[in-house]
Protein backbone atom coordinates (compact mmCIF):
# COMPACT_ATOMS: atom_id res chain seq x y z
CA UNK A 1 0.00 0.00 0.00
CA UNK A 2 0.98 3.57 -0.91
CA UNK A 3 1.29 6.40 2.10
CA UNK A 4 -1.64 8.28 0.87
CA UNK A 5 -4.04 8.57 3.45
CA UNK A 6 -6.82 5.96 4.14
CA UNK A 7 -10.42 5.35 5.00
CA UNK A 8 -12.08 2.94 6.82
CA UNK A 9 -15.18 1.40 4.63
CA UNK A 10 -17.28 -0.85 5.54
CA UNK A 11 -18.58 -3.41 2.45
CA UNK A 12 -21.54 -5.65 3.24
CA UNK A 13 -21.40 -8.98 1.31
CA UNK A 14 -24.47 -11.08 0.79
CA UNK A 15 -24.84 -14.49 -1.46
CA UNK A 16 -28.21 -16.94 -1.56
CA UNK A 17 -27.35 -18.53 -5.19
CA UNK A 18 -24.63 -21.32 -5.19
CA UNK A 19 -21.78 -22.01 -2.59
CA UNK A 20 -22.08 -19.23 -0.68
CA UNK A 21 -19.74 -19.50 1.97
CA UNK A 22 -16.89 -20.33 -0.38
CA UNK A 23 -18.10 -17.38 -2.30
CA UNK A 24 -18.14 -14.99 0.56
CA UNK A 25 -14.21 -16.26 1.79
CA UNK A 26 -13.30 -15.62 -1.94
CA UNK A 27 -14.74 -12.25 -1.57
CA UNK A 28 -13.20 -11.44 1.54
CA UNK A 29 -10.00 -12.35 -0.39
CA UNK A 30 -10.12 -9.90 -3.31
CA UNK A 31 -11.07 -7.48 -0.96
CA UNK A 32 -8.17 -7.89 0.50
CA UNK A 33 -5.95 -7.69 -3.02
CA UNK A 34 -7.50 -4.38 -4.47
CA UNK A 35 -5.28 -1.89 -4.98
CA UNK A 36 -4.08 0.45 -1.90
CA UNK A 37 -6.32 -1.54 -0.18
CA UNK A 38 -6.42 -4.05 2.92
CA UNK A 39 -8.96 -5.82 4.89
CA UNK A 40 -8.67 -5.08 8.66
CA UNK A 41 -11.18 -7.14 9.54
CA UNK A 42 -14.13 -9.38 8.81
CA UNK A 43 -17.10 -10.49 10.54
CA UNK A 44 -18.39 -14.35 11.06
CA UNK A 45 -20.33 -15.41 8.22
CA UNK A 46 -24.36 -14.88 9.08
CA UNK A 47 -27.34 -17.02 7.98
CA UNK A 48 -30.31 -14.38 7.58
CA UNK A 49 -33.91 -14.56 6.36
CA UNK A 50 -34.60 -12.95 2.67
CA UNK A 51 -35.20 -9.47 4.00
CA UNK A 52 -37.27 -7.18 1.13
CA UNK A 53 -38.30 -9.89 -1.11
CA UNK A 54 -39.12 -12.58 0.83
CA UNK A 55 -39.90 -15.89 -1.17
CA UNK A 56 -36.36 -16.48 -1.92
CA UNK A 57 -33.55 -18.61 0.03
CA UNK A 58 -31.76 -17.46 3.06
CA UNK A 59 -28.92 -15.04 2.63
CA UNK A 60 -25.37 -15.63 4.29
CA UNK A 61 -24.02 -12.33 4.97
CA UNK A 62 -21.13 -10.72 6.49
CA UNK A 63 -19.52 -7.51 6.77
CA UNK A 64 -15.59 -6.18 5.74
CA UNK A 65 -13.54 -3.24 6.77
CA UNK A 66 -11.77 -2.13 4.35
CA UNK A 67 -8.32 0.36 5.26
CA UNK A 68 -8.57 1.89 1.46
CA UNK A 69 -6.78 4.92 0.03
CA UNK A 70 -8.79 4.19 -3.25
CA UNK A 71 -11.54 7.10 -3.55
CA UNK A 72 -15.33 5.66 -2.92
CA UNK A 73 -16.26 5.69 -6.56
CA UNK A 74 -12.54 3.68 -7.65
CA UNK A 75 -13.57 1.29 -4.49
CA UNK A 76 -16.92 1.22 -6.20
CA UNK A 77 -15.89 -0.03 -9.70
CA UNK A 78 -13.60 -2.56 -8.30
CA UNK A 79 -16.64 -4.11 -6.34
CA UNK A 80 -18.68 -4.30 -9.06
CA UNK A 81 -15.41 -6.53 -10.84
CA UNK A 82 -15.53 -8.92 -7.93
CA UNK A 83 -19.44 -9.42 -8.10
CA UNK A 84 -19.04 -10.32 -11.79
CA UNK A 85 -16.02 -12.51 -11.21
CA UNK A 86 -18.36 -14.04 -9.19
CA UNK A 87 -20.62 -14.32 -11.96
CA UNK A 88 -23.30 -12.13 -10.67
CA UNK A 89 -25.78 -10.80 -13.48
CA UNK A 90 -28.06 -8.66 -13.75
CA UNK A 91 -31.27 -7.43 -15.72
CA UNK A 92 -30.50 -4.33 -18.02
CA UNK A 93 -33.63 -3.06 -16.44
CA UNK A 94 -32.72 -3.80 -13.29
CA UNK A 95 -35.75 -6.26 -12.27
CA UNK A 96 -33.80 -8.45 -9.97
CA UNK A 97 -32.52 -6.10 -8.24
CA UNK A 98 -34.01 -7.67 -5.26
CA UNK A 99 -33.80 -11.19 -6.16
CA UNK A 100 -31.41 -14.66 -5.47
CA UNK A 101 -27.57 -13.81 -6.24
CA UNK A 102 -23.77 -15.66 -6.26
CA UNK A 103 -22.76 -12.39 -4.61
CA UNK A 104 -23.99 -8.76 -3.74
CA UNK A 105 -20.94 -6.50 -2.44
CA UNK A 106 -22.25 -2.67 -1.17
CA UNK A 107 -20.76 -0.01 -0.25
CA UNK A 108 -22.04 0.26 3.53
CA UNK A 109 -20.01 3.18 5.51
CA UNK A 110 -17.23 5.40 3.35
CA UNK A 111 -15.87 7.00 6.57
CA UNK A 112 -17.76 9.29 7.55
CA UNK A 113 -18.87 10.68 3.85
CA UNK A 114 -22.18 11.43 2.88
CA UNK A 115 -22.26 10.83 -0.92
CA UNK A 116 -25.42 10.70 -3.32
CA UNK A 117 -24.25 10.60 -6.43
CA UNK A 118 -25.90 8.27 -9.96
CA UNK A 119 -25.25 4.89 -8.45
CA UNK A 120 -23.22 6.05 -5.36
CA UNK A 121 -25.08 6.11 -1.92
CA UNK A 122 -23.35 6.04 1.56
CA UNK A 123 -24.35 5.20 4.41
CA UNK A 124 -26.13 2.99 2.29
CA UNK A 125 -29.78 4.09 2.30
CA UNK A 126 -31.51 1.11 3.88
CA UNK A 127 -28.22 0.10 6.04
CA UNK A 128 -29.83 1.77 9.39
CA UNK A 129 -33.47 -0.80 9.11
CA UNK A 130 -31.45 -3.92 7.85
CA UNK A 131 -30.48 -6.89 11.01
CA UNK A 132 -28.73 -8.63 8.08
CA UNK A 133 -25.92 -6.02 7.72
CA UNK A 134 -26.16 -4.21 11.33
CA UNK A 135 -25.35 -7.18 12.93
CA UNK A 136 -22.17 -8.41 11.46
CA UNK A 137 -21.13 -4.41 11.40
CA UNK A 138 -21.53 -4.44 15.22
CA UNK A 139 -19.44 -7.39 15.55
CA UNK A 140 -16.40 -5.79 14.32
CA UNK A 141 -17.29 -2.05 14.88
CA UNK A 142 -19.78 -1.93 17.75
CA UNK A 143 -18.92 1.83 18.14
CA UNK A 144 -19.65 2.72 14.82
CA UNK A 145 -21.73 5.82 13.68
CA UNK A 146 -23.77 6.26 10.44
CA UNK A 147 -23.58 9.22 9.20
CA UNK A 148 -26.69 11.13 9.55
CA UNK A 149 -28.32 8.44 11.49
CA UNK A 150 -26.62 8.20 14.98
CA UNK A 151 -24.67 4.98 16.24
CA UNK A 152 -24.97 1.62 14.33
CA UNK A 153 -26.23 -0.12 18.12
CA UNK A 154 -28.69 2.11 18.45
CA UNK A 155 -30.47 1.61 14.61
CA UNK A 156 -30.14 -2.15 15.75
CA UNK A 157 -31.86 -1.48 18.80
CA UNK A 158 -35.17 -0.23 17.00
CA UNK A 159 -35.21 -3.27 14.89
CA UNK A 160 -36.31 -7.03 14.70
CA UNK A 161 -33.01 -9.35 15.10
CA UNK A 162 -35.14 -12.03 13.81
CA UNK A 163 -33.68 -15.34 13.30
CA UNK A 164 -29.98 -14.13 12.18
CA UNK A 165 -27.54 -16.72 13.48
CA UNK A 166 -23.83 -16.68 12.98
CA UNK A 167 -22.21 -19.66 11.40
CA UNK A 168 -19.28 -21.75 12.87
CA UNK A 169 -15.98 -21.76 11.08
CA UNK A 170 -16.73 -25.20 9.70
CA UNK A 171 -20.22 -23.83 8.74
CA UNK A 172 -21.89 -23.91 5.20
N1 LIG B 1 -29.99 -8.27 -0.01
C1 LIG B 1 -30.96 -7.70 -0.67
C2 LIG B 1 -32.37 -7.93 -0.38
N2 LIG B 1 -32.60 -8.78 0.75
N3 LIG B 1 -31.87 -10.12 2.52
C3 LIG B 1 -30.86 -10.65 3.23
N4 LIG B 1 -31.14 -11.41 4.28
N5 LIG B 1 -29.56 -10.44 2.89
C4 LIG B 1 -29.22 -9.67 1.81
O1 LIG B 1 -28.00 -9.49 1.53
C5 LIG B 1 -30.25 -9.09 1.06
C6 LIG B 1 -31.59 -9.33 1.44
C7 LIG B 1 -30.68 -6.76 -1.76
O2 LIG B 1 -29.36 -6.58 -2.00
MG1 LIG C 1 -27.55 -5.42 -1.34
MG1 LIG D 1 -25.79 -4.37 -4.18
Amino acid sequence: MDSSPTTTAYVGLGSNLGDSAAVLRAALRALDALPRTRLSQASRLYRTPAWGQTDQPDFLNAVAALETALPARDLLAAMLEIERDAGRSRRADGSDRWGPRTLDLDLLLYGQATIAEPGLHVPHPHLHERAFALVPLLEIAPQVRIAGVGLAREALAGIDIGAIQALGPDDR
